[in-house]
Formats: C-alpha cells, structure tokens, sequence
C-alpha cells in the first residue's frame, strides 16, 4: 500500500481550517487537522513545500516510521508550525489505518476506558450576573464540568468573554486588535465570580477558570490561594510555562489544581513539569503537539506521575482534532476533562462527524476511523480570510501576553 497524494484544504465557514488529506494506491484515505491559528498559511507551506513530498510512495501503515522521520529527518526540532503538520500527518495515518481495521480508532488504540468523554463549556458574560446566567444554561444543557470568565470592571475587554452566546471567536481582526490590560483590576473580579457562582449552585458542578498566561508567579500563587475555598478543577495557564521554576513558586503557596499545555508542542515542554508534579492537568492538543503517536508519550509520562490529560479544544481546532481527541480520550487511562467550545453550524457542515453530545459527556463514533470527514466542495464555497489572534497591552502602553 502507498501514498499516492497529499492534498491541502483551507477553508473559513466563520473561520479558517487548514485540513491535510491523504490518499493511497487503494482508494482509502485519512484526515488530518494542521490549523494553527492566526499562522495558518505558514503550515499549509510547511505540509505543501516540504512534508508532502517526502510522503509520496510511502507505506502509510508505517506511522511511527513516518513520524519519526519527520521529526528526526528536518534536523530543525520542534515548534508549533511543525509540529502541527506533522500532527496533521499523523491524524491522517491514524485514520486510515483504523478504516483498514474496519474499528474505530479508539478501538485500535486499546478500547474504552470510560463510558463516556466528560467536556467542559464556557459561560462567559460581561457581569457577573450574565456570567451566572450562562453557568444555569449550561448545567440545564447538562454540562458537569463549566468554564467561567467574565468582564473586568474598568476594562473594555478581557479574554474569553464573548458578545456571542454561542460561539467565542479571538482571532477578531484582519490585522491584531489592541486590548488593554490590567492585573489589579483583574485579581479583585475573579474571587467575587467564584464567590457568586458557589452560592448558586453549590459544589455539584465542576468550575474552570483561565487566566491565559497574563500573571506572574507570585500574583497566580494568590490568586490560587484567594479562590481555594470555592474548590475549582483547575486554574488554567496561570502565567508562562516558559519556566517550569514558575510552577514550582505557584504550588508551594496553593492547592488550587492547575493545568497547562496548550501552547506546548513537544513532551520536552512539559516534561519537567510533569516529572516535579507542578501540575495537575496536562492540556497539550493534538494537531499542535505532534498528533496521537507524541500525544500518547506524554499521557504515559503523566499518567506515571498522577497527572491527567484535559486537551485543549477550542473552536480554532477544527472537528477533525475533535473527533480525533475524543477517539484518543476514552482510551487513556489518565483522561481528565476534554474542552468543548461547539463549532458553528457552517463548520459542522464542512466537517461531517459523527461524534455525539449527551449529558454532559461526548461520545466518538462507531464507523472505522477517527469518524469526521471533509465535504471538498462545501469547503471550497468559504476562501481564507486572513485574521490575527489580538495584541495586548498595559495601561501604561507597555506590551503584554495576550
Ligand atoms: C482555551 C484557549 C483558547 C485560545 C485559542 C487561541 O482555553 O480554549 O485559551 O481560547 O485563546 O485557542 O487560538
Ligand atoms: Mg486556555
């Protein structure tokens, strides 16, 4: 069996996708997720000018093989523009080997763990009254496990808080838009969110919160320590892992569960983290970390030192990364939580799945494979449109993380 062609898809229903699609000698084929985003054409290059051609004749069973001489063979290690095509390749080999299996992938991968992959959604709103109110729709949805930001007051805008009900979007702009931002301001709002949220509804539901790298260590530290008493499930990116000696300073004053990830793309980012247990959650993603075969190294590295998975799965990872986590999620046995952002009706349209969402848990599908495909044409009628993730910035004009 070979590889007989490599196609690349970039379409927007709403937002760019960047879908790798592998074809072999005997009609099977297998999808891949490359979208990076606000990067998108720098991957299509990468996959187009120097992975595809390499692929061309090559056995596709050979997924280890292929990975590895993708990795080893550039010389040029890491990053997230590589490492998302090559996750793109493997979600692709994954795919077809599972249809020449005739299993699902979750099969091939070893099987259930679970009954079910437990997700969590995001309730946002610019008060906390909204914020409250979307948390009350989503437990009526059934979510058990829920995501809460909200408005900061004396700032225009703050990450994670949308003016859509149903759909967050960041990448807002043809070029960055400039946010502004401010700690203090931020640090008095969250403890009263959580607060409000506790009373509500009390401690049944799991409660997330992410601070999207914007502290520094000794400011994550008190805000971990200043919301114990409302027991999240975790604190989301807490401030830059670009030091794992930053986690070690965050834990030594809280025992708030934090988690980490998606903006890692390689074990060797985390490994340091995991191994000192700096964290509780790993939440590195598939298409940008290398695909099943280097996503399963780091959940066993985990699961060795009790700390658990919660891929990152907001709307700019396509469906195909969707179906794929999910395939890979009810296999492992050190599953945390999956993120669910749902993909708009347009995107569903172009990625037909046959994953499923009930009480709270979403369920992959039985046909042979990772279960999502790309409808070509359909895809076709909505072109790239350029548009950047926002910049931020200090009230004093100095830049900051986003
Ligand atoms: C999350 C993330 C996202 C990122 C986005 C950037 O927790 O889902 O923080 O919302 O901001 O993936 O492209
Ligand atoms: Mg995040």
């Amino acid at each position: 069996m070979k590889i007989i062609e490599g196609k690349v898809i970039v379409t927007c229903p709403g937002r760019n996708f960047v879908t790798l699609k592998i074809i072999t000698d005997e009609g099977v084929y297998g999808i891949g997720d490359a979208t990076l985003n606000g990067r998108e054409l720098s991957v299509v290059s990468y996959l187009e000018d120097h992975v595809i051609p390499c692929l061309i004749g090559r056995d596709p069973q050979q997924i280890e093989d292929i990975w590895q001489y993708l990795y080893r063979g550039a010389y040029w290690r890491r990053g997230p523009v590589t490492m998302s095509a090559i996750a793109a390749v493997d979600m692709a080999l994954w795919d077809i080997k599972a249809k020449l299996a005739k299993m699902p992938l979750y099969q091939l991968l070893g099987g259930r763990c679970r009954e079910g992959v437990m997700v969590y959604g995001h309730a946002n709103g610019t008060t906390i009254d909204d914020t409250l109110g979307e948390l009350d729709r989503y437990m009526s949805m059934g979510y058990k496990a829920i995501r809460l930001q909200t408005g900061v007051p004396g700032l225009k805008s703050t990450y994670g808080v949308s003016g859509d009900k149903m759909y967050y979007e960041p990448a807002d702009g043809d070029l960055p838009t400039e946010n502004v931002w401010s700690t203090e301001k931020y640090l008095d709002s969250v403890p009263k969110l959580f607060e409000r949220a506790r009373e509500k509804v009390g401690f049944g539901p799991h409660l997330l919160h992410d601070v999207h790298h914007r502290l520094t260590p000794i400011e994550a530290a008190r805000l971990g320590k200043s919301l114990e008493p409302y027991r999240l499930f975790w604190l989301e990116d807490a401030t830059v892992a670009d030091n794992p000696e930053s986690f070690r300073l965050i834990r030594q004053h809280t025992t708030t569960p934090l988690a980490v990830g998606e903006v890692f793309n390689s074990i060797h980012d985390c490994r340091t983290l995991i191994q000192e247990q700096l964290i509780d959650y790993i939440r590195c993603t598939l298409v940008h970390t290398g695909g099943i075969t280097h996503l399963r190294r780091i959940a066993s590295l985990a699961d060795l030192y009790q700390v658990r998975t919660g891929c990152h799965g907001a709307t700019d990872l396509s469906p195909v990364s969707m179906g794929a986590a999910l395939n890979f999620d009810i296999s492992i046995p050190n599953f945390g939580v999956q993120e669910y952002m749902r993909h708009t009706k347009e995107t569903d349209e172009v990625f037909p799945h046959n994953y499923t969402f009930k009480n709270g848990y979403l369920m992959p599908g039985e046909t042979p494979g990772h279960g999502v495909d790309i409808d070509e044409k359909l895809a076709a009628k909505y072109p790239y449109k350029r548009a950047f993730l926002p910049v931020n910035r200090l009230e004093d004009g100095s830049m900051t993380n986003w």
